[in-house]
């Protein structure tokens, strides 16, 4: 029945509309605030980065960031919320300009991995079992610049350290082709999975699909999702869209494409994604023209959609779809598919 999945998303979600070519365009949210906002839209998970839950974290002691981020614990037992996972956001500091795990510099590199044990801290402080690895400036703008063939071995390493560090969390790896960076070493699901078998315990290493970076990457997000499934690796997912080849818009999820994403709600539907506890997971973000109080039903929007398409997969005439793979008659399933969609 739809309603079954649990949906999640993070602070960030809820922003203010600065871009790279102007200023925030609508006023900042208290964290409590937006807390408050997660039930009355529909959500249970709070996605977090370490700094989300512990503001200017690199100031404090390794003792003052745990209480911190118990306190935050107890902020969203009392909205009756869970944390869904925790990501290190190692891409800001100014140690962090050249990469983190990847930096040409030892000292940036033992810093990036320092700032990782403290996040892992965060982990057990709001009690989740889940860390999401976006390498944001894991790459190059030129070539030259670094080895790839180091790069990943010094990925591998850094995740290694993770695991050994913090032995009840799993790592889902959040491929993206590029930006910030020109090329990044992990851009696909796949590089994300060959990575996991190079690490000191492969079962605990497994992705983050976001549907935006696969059309980034010129894939299709519900074939990377089946190739993730393949391997029991789908921790969870970014759910959004992306018009085409651009900067990374993380539109509402099936506001662009909807066959595309009736083809992720379909392929997760079938093969009880959530049953094991995975969160629907989106990253979205509202148009800078929207106004304050209308900012966030980008995110409400995103889980009606979900919940619509929930629907439609399950009221498809699988039959009949069976039947037409039989004759091998797509084109007669193409125009099943289309007037589904319809609702015709
Ligand atoms: C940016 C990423 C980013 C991550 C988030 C969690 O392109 O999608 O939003 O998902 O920082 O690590
Ligand atoms: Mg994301």
């Amino acid at each position: 029945m739809p309603g079954e999945y649990r949906f999640s998303f993070g602070p960030w979600n809820i922003h203010e509309g600065a871009d790279p070519f102007g200023p925030t365009v609508r006023d900042s949210i208290a964290f409590s605030k937006k807390l408050k906002m997660y039930k009355q839209l529909g959500f249970d998970g709070v996605q977090f980065h370490d700094d989300d839950a512990v503001p200017d974290m690199n100031d404090l002691s390794p003792e003052q960031i745990i209480k911190k981020a118990e306190e935050v614990k107890k902020m969203l037992d009392d909205e009756g919320l869970v944390a869904e996972f925790v990501a290190p956001r190692v891409w800001e500091d100014a140690r962090t300009i050249d990469g983190a795990y990847t930096s040409n510099d030892p000292a940036c590199r033992e810093y990036a991995k320092e700032r990782s044990r403290r996040m892992l801290d965060i982990t057990d402080a709001l009690d989740t079992k889940l860390v999401v690895l976006w390498l944001a400036r894991e790459g190059t703008y030129i070539r030259e610049a670094k080895n790839s063939k180091v790069a990943v071995d010094r990925i591998v390493e850094a995740i290694n350290d993770m695991l050994t560090y913090n032995p009840r969390v799993k790592i889902a790896i959040e491929p993206k082709p590029n930006e910030p960076m020109d090329q990044a070493y992990i851009p696909t699901t796949g590089h994300a999975l060959a990575i996991a078998y190079l690490t000191s315990e492969p079962e605990r290493v497994g992705v983050n699909i976001e549907t935006a970076h696969t059309i980034l990457a010129g894939l299709d997000p519900s074939d990377e999702m089946g190739f993730a499934l393949a391997f029991n690796k789908l921790f969870t997912v970014h759910l959004n869209d992306q018009n085409g080849l651009k900067f990374d818009e993380d539109k509402t999820f099936g506001s662009v494409d909807i066959r595309r994403a009736f083809n992720q709600v379909r392929l997760l539907d079938r093969y009880d994604y959530g049953k094991s506890g995975e969160f629907v997971g989106l990253d979205v973000k509202a148009m800078r023209t929207q106004k304050q109080e209308m900012a966030t039903k980008h995110l409400a929007n995103s889980r009606m959609i979900f919940l619509r398409l929930v629907e439609l997969v399950r009221s498809l005439d699988q039959d009949k779809v069976e039947k037409l793979i039989v004759e091998r008659d797509y084109e007669e399933l193409d125009m099943l598919i289309i007037n589904h969609l319809m609702g015709r």
